[in-house]
């Protein structure tokens, strides 16, 4: 893949010799985390093109865009309403990074003890290894956690930034106050884009992420079944790539995948062993190549069948209403739609613990993975209530910390699989 695309990564400025190298240890990677899996569906053959050409030609498709006047507009969290930029007729991609690269380099501007994710995204832009980032006209933050929105004031002199206020409780004012922020958001994008929004143009926008959720939900919803006919590594890769691809693309492809898994369900297959433990993982997001611990969980006779997390149903359980009849209703009912998110960063945060219990039951799990970036607060923190909470249900439960490095990976397999073993017995 390399040579076809070097002219156009050299035009963005990326370290030609550094992405050369990353790509091929992603490959690799891909390789024996992925296509090693047994009685893979046909329709994963897409994903497995996609990934092949994240760097080449989801960025050839950017830079086309771009050269007819469509700005490129880089998100890190999904409490930012990507309507607004389809809508403007921008291009909203995911920016989150997993893995450990360009660690050095952000370390120079940031302290250590940040969580990876952090590490990551700063990495990615200093080192010159991330195509996405280059194509960005806009890069926009969010007052989430601290390491986020302090890291936004230094990032600020790297790209260009705005960042958009999250309020942190969930009262008529925190709605308030998200409400002005949606609008705020509107007015940067359409002065940013040129493009004036219309009620026409966001209900068109309103619909079409609504569609790639439905989507999601539906592949969710699918992995209720017993045999589940698809892997967590699986279903955790559709949730990354719906970050990065085309929509509606996206969308018709998954719709597709999602025939095939309903026809493996009517025959009765399933993607991995009928006695394999369903878990849960729950917790902070694993923004891709993250693959580690569901790599781990699924190599010791588990299988991951719900991702609570923004990368799983955190970022598509809810949909917007789209009976919206004028402007207001429709920033309305993206107020309500975007409310309803429960990242840990909320207090109190009931509306998780409640959430996790019911997609618990509802996907018959065995035990719940919970697992946090080391450094991040919220969700570790959150994890001793959720503990809490599932012990009273009867549900079994563990907490996992770690980081992007491969250095734990051994200590991880001895934890998890006597977690397997423990709720296999
Ligand atoms: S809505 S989860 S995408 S903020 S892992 S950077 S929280 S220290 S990613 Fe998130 Fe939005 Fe919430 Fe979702 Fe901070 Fe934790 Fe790091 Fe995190």
């Amino acid at each position: 893949m390399g040579s076809a695309y070097d002219a156009m990564w050299e035009r963005l400025n990326l370290d030609l010799n550094a992405h050369a190298a990353l790509l091929e240890v992603l490959g690799k990677f891909y390789g024996d985390i992925y296509l090693s899996q047994q009685g893979r569906l046909k329709g994963m053959e897409y994903l497995d093109f996609v990934i092949s050409e994240i760097h080449g030609l989801r960025i050839k498709e950017l830079q086309e865009a771009k050269s007819q006047g469509r700005k490129v507009v880089g998100t890190f969290c999904v409490f930012v309403p990507e309507e607004i930029i389809w809508a403007a007729n921008g291009i909203a991609v995911g920016l989150c990074a997993g893995a450990e690269v360009g660690r050095d380099k952000a370390e120079e501007i940031l302290p250590r003890n940040l969580c990876s994710l952090i590490k990551s995204f700063v990495g990615f832009k200093l080192a010159r290894l991330c195509p996405f980032f280059e194509s960005c006209d806009l890069v926009v933050g969010e007052t989430t956690c601290d390491g986020k929105k302090k890291t936004y004031e230094i990032f600020g002199d790297y790209v260009p930034m705005y960042v958009m206020e999250i309020p942190q409780m969930k009262q008529e004012a925190d709605r308030e106050l998200l409400r002005k922020e949606i609008l705020r958001f509107k007015e940067k994008i359409e002065s940013f884009t040129g493009n004036a929004i219309t009620f026409e143009a966001l209900k068109k926008a309103v619909k079409m992420l609504n569609d790639r959720r439905r989507v999601l939900q539906r592949l969710n919803k699918i992995r209720r079944n017993h045999p589940v006919p698809i892997s967590g590594r699986d279903a955790l890769l559709i949730n990354q790539i719906s970050f990065y691809d085309d929509p509606e693309r996206f969308t018709q492809q998954i719709s597709k995948l999602c025939d095939e898994l309903e026809e493996r369900v009517r025959q009765g297959n399933g993607a991995v062993p009928e006695s394999a433990v369903r878990v849960m993982i729950s917790g902070c997001p694993m923004a891709i190549p993250n693959w580690k611990l569901p790599y781990v969980i699924e190599s010791s006779g588990a299988v991951v069948v719900f991702e609570e997390s923004c990368v799983g149903s955190r970022n598509t359980r809810d949909l917007v209403d789209e009976s919206a009849e004028t402007m207001d209703d429709l920033i309305d009912a993206l107020v309500d739609r975007y409310s309803r998110i429960d990242c840990a960063c909320f207090t109190p945060n009931e509306e998780r613990i409640a959430n996790i219990i019911s997609a618990a039951k509802e996907w018959n799990v065995r035990g719940v993975i919970h697992y946090h970036l080391n450094f991040c607060q919220p969700y570790e923190i959150e994890s001793f209530r959720v503990e809490k909470a599932l012990a009273r249900e009867g549900i079994p439960f563990i907490s996992i910390g770690t980081d992007y490095s491969m250095e734990d990976v051994e200590q991880l397999k001895t934890r998890v699989q006597a977690f397997i073993e423990m709720i296999s017995a």
